[in-house]
């Protein structure tokens, strides 16, 4: 399916605000109103693609910590991600009880994951059983950091979902670096896509600064997966634009002229271009698209502000059962 120009700047929109949406959580903690924030800044233009290509409330999602433009596109409001770096009540995602950026939304398929890197992978597969048990044509997208998939739990759940012919789509966010890990010191293959071979699924590589690149590489993935013809490994290369999180100086492992050159590639910058040569997008629009992005976030600031802080009381529910039967 080609996308329809509206489409493709819905798309431009939604990286848009995400981006502006991030750079003011990392305000918000240099300012100390928050106590963390963990960046997607330079990996939009996969996390957008990506949801293009899945249907949203039919298809699952198993994101990870930094997927904000990925909620963005599946329709978490700038609002609720500030309750959550805010720990306010209306937080959606956990009431503030979970740390920020592990999302989930529950009425959209999108399924919380735990802080240890690469847990994500098995519950993604164990949905793409399920669908399959059930006989449905849903698929599973889920994301991870290329110095994750090292771990074990990635492989098994790719061996998994290979050797079962499982309706997954498993995307690997290579930005490069994993804290101050660099890939070369992470896996001996070029690409984390070259993995997928020797577990018996194809391997896809994919420019991650580039939207509508992914978008065509997610969709033939997704329609494979729901053809019944099972499991993609797909990599998207981009680069880690910010320090790992909110806590990290990456000035200790990493030169600025190296993060500097690879601001060239920012993927907000390639879609804008990519669409003023397509005659989508004017300067003047982009100015008041910017500005609109901005306002957004202005408003999801003051929400947040004004929203109440969860009840010393309610701290452990629903944390924990009311009622054990231990009968
Ligand atoms: C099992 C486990 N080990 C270590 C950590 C600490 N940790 C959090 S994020 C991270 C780096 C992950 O890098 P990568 O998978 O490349 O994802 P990125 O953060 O670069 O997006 C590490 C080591 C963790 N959360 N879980
Ligand atoms: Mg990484």
């Amino acid at each position: 399916m080609t996308l329809s120009n509206a489409l493709k700047k819905e798309m431009f929109w939604v990286m848009l605000l995400a981006r502006r949406l991030d750079e003011r959580a990392w305000v918000l903690h240099r300012q100390g109103k928050i106590a963390f924030h963990i960046s997607g800044i330079g990996q939009e233009a996969a996390q957008v693609g990506a949801v293009y290509a899945i249907k949203k409330g039919k298809d699952w999602l198993v994101p990870y910590y930094r997927d904000l433009a990925m909620l963005i596109a599946m329709g978490m409001t700038p609002s609720e991600f500030v309750m959550s770096l805010l720990g306010k009540a209306p937080d959606p995602t956990s009431g503030a009880r979970q740390m920020p950026s592990h999302f989930s939304m529950r009425h959209a398929n999108v399924v919380s994951h735990s802080a240890p890197v690469a847990t994500q992978s098995p519950h993604a597969s164990g949905i793409g059983l399920g669908i399959k048990m059930d006989g449905g044509d849903a698929v599973v997208l889920t994301t991870i950091g290329e110095g994750a998939t090292s771990q074990g739990e990635w492989y098994e759940a790719v061996n998994f979902a290979a050797v079962h012919k499982l309706p997954v789509i498993f995307l690997v966010e290579n930005n490069q670096y994993a804290i101050s890990v660099p890939q070369e010191k992470q896996m001996a293959v070029n690409s984390a896509a070259d993995k997928a071979c020797g577990l018996g699924l194809p391997g896809i590589k994919v420019d991650g600064t580039r939207v509508f690149e992914v978008y065509e590489a997610i969709l033939e993935a997704v329609e494979k997966a729901r053809n019944g013809e099972g499991a993609t490994v797909i990599e998207a290369k981009m680069y880690r634009l910010t320090p790992h999180s909110s806590d990290d100086d990456d000035r200790s492992y990493r030169t600025r002229e190296e993060v500097e050159k690879h601001k060239k590639q920012d993927p907000i910058i390639l879609a804008k271009e990519a669409l003023i040569d397509e005659g989508l997008l004017t300067e003047e629009e982009y100015e008041e698209l910017d500005q609109k992005a901005k306002d957004e976030v202005d408003e999801a600031v003051k929400a947040g502000n004004e929203a109440p802080y969860p009840k010393g009381e309610d701290a452990a529910t629903p944390v924990y059962a009311e009622e054990v039967n231990h009968g």
